[in-house]
């Protein structure tokens, strides 16, 4: 049976005209030609609206497997994220003006949780087609940090589901600040090997991806 992606971006924050991860994501669906069906989702940056919108996508479409995106501005590649952490910790305002500082996102919930798509795998089939691509080790402790963890959360025991989380960097068409940036059909094909290798691929490849500090 055909299977269901459901692939997410992010609204526009912190002044921007455009958030790269939506901009990406809508052209991922353009060019979906299968296996299975994508569907997408535009996730709002509020703490407190993220996770009854991630929850309304997911609950309409019942997916295989999820992927989570928004944008990681001053990072130069498509980021694997490995982990979600239980805490808000806000450099500044979401789009509700609030700032959280050091709550939980799900009160008791446990320290963390591993992304469960093949991170390795999509690591290197992104990097393999010559778009610059690592496993990162935090996806911060913002909006994104926060709906990576209510997804995996809301997910925990359901082990025939695939969720994780990817960055992106600025898009060169979009970008407001100096720093690193990728074309914005860069980033999507990016995403979408992202997409087809959660697909594909039984389970993930054992390669070093870890940093030296
Ligand atoms: N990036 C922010 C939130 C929304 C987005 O696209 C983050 O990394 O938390």
């Amino acid at each position: 049976m055909d299977r269901t992606v459901l692939l997410t971006g992010f609204a526009p924050f912190d002044g921007q005209q455009e958030n790269a991860s939506w901009l990406a994501v809508r052209r991922v669906a353009e060019r979906w030609s299968g296996p299975g069906a994508l569907v997408t989702a535009l996730l709002p940056v509020s703490f407190k609206g993220v996770g009854p919108a991630l929850d309304a996508a997911v609950d309409a479409c019942r997916p295989d497997v999820v992927i989570c995106t928004g944008l990681a501005e001053g990072r130069a590649t498509i980021g694997l994220e490995r982990t979600a952490v239980n805490v808000m910790d806000a450099r500044i305002p979401d789009q509700d003006g609030r700032s959280p500082i050091d709550e939980p996102v799900v009160p008791d919930g446990p320290v963390g949780y591993w992304s469960t798509l093949p991170i390795k795998a999509c690591q290197a089939a992104v990097a393999g087609a010559g778009v610059p691509a690592e496993v990162s080790g935090s996806a911060g402790t913002y909006v994104c940090n926060a709906v990576f963890y209510r997804l995996m959360h809301r997910l925990r025991g359901a082990a025939d589901v695939r969720a994780g989380f990817v960055h992106v960097p600025q898009a060169a068409e979009t970008a407001r600040s100096q720093g690193p940036t990728l074309p914005l059909d860069v980033i999507t094909r990016g995403l979408e090997l992202v997409v087809q290798t959660s697909l594909a691929v039984p389970r993930d490849i054992r390669a070093a991806g870890g940093t030296v500090h």
